[in-house]
């Protein structure tokens, strides 16, 4: 039965289409209906959370409607396409950003206050949506923010899953993980039971031969689950482009569970395939950088990309264009290769199901799909084992052994007397058991590949990924430098920095074209301005402040300098190498004289971020962060002069919290090890200098705001294979400073050394991989530098300043162009009212 309504009738519908408030008594209205009607409260027993899911339904309703015109304008229109596969989102709240993307934050605000509610605690009541990790998530959200912003036609792809990223609890010093139920209040989905896509694992493959002689083959048996669609509405900044984010979940097939087994009273087995269905979108993994190998995981990766492919052939099919056409349609970005067997399942799509020849298929495929790689870490680097795939997907093990095939035959052709190149470049290594590399196969798979900021995209033409620039040419490989979306992480976490510069330059124009943030240095000599400014800094530090006296019960004081570290914690990210400088700093303070004492520029050391939790080292290196604090922050030789600070649960909305209030942030990896990081440009952009080494995106936000406004120290990238062999061949001597620090922890100042021996021997005998000790003296020279510069605040916020206004460059919108141009030829929707 056709689902529209017929032409002739369509006024009756469109008398009454869904309308939008814009007024504070249109949004009032809606509010109170919501929370009437919606949520069956009254005016007697409407508390915040009320308040806020009747905010949210209210906003929620603005978005769909947009949300509905952009989706049938993008269907009428019939462009390019693009479709953003990753595993993650790390969203965060919505309300807040949904409020001030459609320009009515102070019409809630004053509805609400009239109904006497604050807006600050109403978006407090709401739950991040933490379906991410960290910067590989986060930045799949910043696209999704740039792309509805820039008006680009495109959706994103990802998992449901009904547990985010743990929520991490310290107790008794140590990291303890709580699962993240996150589903109850989320007024931002939208089910769509309706929209499902079955999804097939083990069984057999059967091979048939018809009259002319045509193999085909089929894939048989196994189990079927259910993958059902959940949207997500993303609207843009000042546009009406509202795009979608599809999160899938997993159901049992068969709906409910068997009856049969139940009547005959075998309950547990009756609902153990439900259960198990239901397990596929259950949680998060919550490794950052660290692949673990699990079937549950190649499962979700397979459920996901299968169920985004055909949704995204099955809208494809209704237009009845050739396949030769799905490119000119339908860009693919790979948000790491975590969705690779996209690439399998569109080959296995177009020539087991749509009976395409190889090559033809083949053709489309890799014109279709982009690359985008986010570290070099070998940890992290995906490899399947052949015979777990071989069991779950039979069919796809086939077709990539095939792609191997024809590809290394291409290679021995061009490289007839490299014999070693074929091994080299195999997507399966000849291990035991073999494995399926998967970076391999995306590179292979794809007609782009990109890195996340220069040194990181070199680095991958040089070492990682050398055999294929040689097989390929370097057209093939490029550079994409990440960025960050101006929206959340200036306007919506610090709007008063962001209400000075829109004064200052006319407009609110900047949040669209970041350069524009260019025009605020001609005001850096400005005794009003840098007077605000500096007033500015000084409220956050006091939100943030406040924050930790209720979160973890220490007092801060917001004159002193505020040293933040905030990200996943991770042997390469270096928070050992802070802690210890922390370490130093307090041995230095105690041996000094009350005279000496006066001259010290007071400190608070500030750390947030989650281990994975199977990574020990990691949750040792948390343990020692807690420990150092319990000793310094309650000794009274030490005072105001330095408090050592870990803020539990570091998530996105703590991190709009944490950002504006730093005076300094550090990002410190080891050279060579940081794809880019994105949180040094979030802190830069709020007017915090940095510390960091020469790694990822640091060397370009040196080049852009000027080497006299960051803090750089370390060992080089080039150096560092060189140093790893000298502590290898045992040709090192421990940094003396830190020899004095390790005597200190082995003086079971900060509780038993037992906790900390494998961290300290990690450096003191096995190599010292990171280059902790290599880098000590640098760090804590430039530390001191840091202090001195501190103590001249009228130079310290001109350098703030300036930096600001140099940071147009990161803007996400910067980077989801290039993105379009580059790699996914997509073209924006002009859009009309
Ligand atoms: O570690 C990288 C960051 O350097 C980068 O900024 C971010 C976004 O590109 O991605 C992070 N990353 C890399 N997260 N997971 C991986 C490897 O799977």
């Amino acid at each position: 039965v056709e689902a529209s309504i017929p032409e002739p009738l369509r006024e009756a519908w469109r008398k009454h289409s869904a309308t939008e408030f814009t007024t504070k008594d249109e949004f009032e209205k809606d509010l109170v209906r919501h929370i009437e009607t919606t949520l069956a409260r009254s005016l007697y027993n409407c508390d915040e959370l009320a308040a806020y899911s009747g905010t949210a339904l209210a906003f929620r309703d603005r978005l769909i409607i947009e949300w509905n015109k952009t989706q049938q304008r993008q269907t009428f229109t019939d462009q390019k396409r693009v479709y953003y596969l990753s595993l993650e989102f790390l969203m965060g709240r919505t309300l807040d950003n949904a409020m001030l993307n459609v320009g009515l934050k102070d019409v809630a605000r004053d509805g609400l206050s009239d109904l006497g509610f604050r807006v600050e605690d109403v978006i407090n009541q709401e739950h991040d949506a933490a379906l991410g990790n960290g910067g590989l998530g986060r930045l799949a959200a910043c696209f999704l923010d740039s792309m509805a912003t820039l008006n680009y036609p495109a959706w994103g792809y990802g998992l449901r899953y009904r547990y985010g990223i743990f929520k991490q609890e310290i107790v008794n010093g140590y990291q303890v993980e709580i699962p993240d139920y996150w589903l109850d209040n989320n007024p931002w989905e939208f089910p769509r039971h309706e929209i499902t896509v079955d999804i097939q694992f083990y069984g057999n493959v059967k091979k048939y031969q018809d009259e002319n002689g045509r193999i085909s083959h089929s894939w048989e048996d196994g189990e079927i689950v259910q993958a059902v669609a959940y949207d997500v509405p993303i609207p843009g900044y000042g546009t009406k482009t509202t795009n979608n984010l599809r999160l899938w979940s997993s159901k049992a097939s068969s709906g409910e569970f068997d009856f049969q087994k139940f009547n005959a009273g075998d309950y547990e087995s009756a609902v153990a395939d439900q259960q198990r269905a239901e397990t596929i979108s259950a949680v998060l993994y919550p490794n950052d950088n660290l692949e673990r190998g699990k079937e549950l995981r190649l499962k979700q990766q397979y459920f996901w990309c299968a169920a985004s492919l055909f949704d995204i052939v099955r809208r494809f099919k209704k237009t009845k264009r050739a396949w030769g056409e799905f490119p000119d349609q339908i860009a693919i970005q790979l948000n790491d290769t975590h969705p690779t067997l996209a690439i399998v399942e569109l080959q296995r799509i177009l020539i087991d199901k749509e009976g395409l020849e190889w090559d033809e298929a083949w053709s489309v495929v890799t014109k279709t799909f982009g690359y985008t790689n986010h570290t070099v870490l070998p940890e992290a680097l995906e490899k399947w084992s052949v015979p777990l795939m071989q069991n779950l997907l039979p069919r796809h093990l086939q077709i990539i052994y095939e792609i191997n095939l024809f590809f290394l035959q291409s290679v021995e052709k061009r490289f007839p007397n490299d014999r070693d190149i074929l091994s080299r470049v195999s997507i399966i290594e000849e291990s035991h058991p073999k494995m399926v590399r998967m970076a391999y196969l995306a590179i292979i798979g794809s007609h782009k590949v990109n890195g996340v900021a220069e040194l990181h995209s070199d680095l991958l033409k040089t070492t990682l990924f050398k055999d294929f620039v040689k097989i390929y040419g370097p057209d093939r490989f490029t550079n994409v430098t990440n960025g960050i979306t101006p929206r959340r992480w200036l306007h919506q976490a610090n709007p008063r920095l962001s209400a000075l510069i829109a004064e200052k330059l006319g407009s609110y124009d900047f949040l669209k074209d970041l350069t524009l943030l260019d025009k605020i240095e001609a005001f850096v000599d400005d005794k009003a301005f840098r007077e605000e400014w500096a007033v500015i800094k000084r409220e956050n530090k006091l939100r943030l402040a406040k924050h930790i006296k209720a979160t973890t019960g220490f007092d801060v004081n917001p004159n002193a300098l505020f040293d933040v570290q905030v990200k996943r914690i991770h042997e390469y990210k270096r928070q050992q190498l802070n802690i210890f400088g922390v370490i130093h700093r307090y041995l230095s303070i105690k041996a000094m004289s009350a005279e000496e004492k006066k001259k010290v520029v007071p400190r608070v050391s500030i750390f947030g971020g989650k281990a994975a939790p199977g990574y020990w080292m990691a949750k040792t290196i948390i343990h020692l962060i807690n420990k150092v604090a319990d000793v310094v922050n309650k000794d009274p030789e030490i005072g105001d002069l330095l408090k050592v600070i870990f803020i539990a649960d570091y998530n996105v909305s703590k991190a709009e919290i944490i950002c504006p209030a730093s005076d300094i942030s550090e990002h410190i990896s080891t050279a060579g090890t940081e794809g880019s990081g994105t949180s040094n440009m979030k802190f830069v952009l709020n007017g915090g200098l940095i510390i960091g080494t020469c790694d990822g995106a640091n060397i370009e936000i040196t080049r852009e705001i000027g080497e006299q406004n960051i803090f750089l120290f370390g060992n080089l990238a080039e150096d560092v294979e060189d140093l790893r062999h000298r502590h290898f061949y045992g040709d090192f001597k421990l940094d003396p400073q830190l020899e004095r620090v390790f005597d200190a922890i082995k003086d079971n100042v900060f509780g038993d050394k037992a906790d900390f021996s494998a961290l300290i021997s990690s450096i003191e005998e096995h190599g010292d991989y990171y280059l902790v000790s290599d880098d000590f003296n640098s760090y804590i020279t430039t530390h001191e530098m840091v202090d001195e510069a501190f103590q001249n605040q009228e130079e310290w916020l001109a350098k703030s300043i300036t930096s600001v206004a140099r940071m147009g460059f990161f803007s996400m919108d910067r980077v989801t162009n290039e993105y379009a141009d580059s790699i996914w030829n997509v073209e924006p929707l002009d859009v009309k009212d």
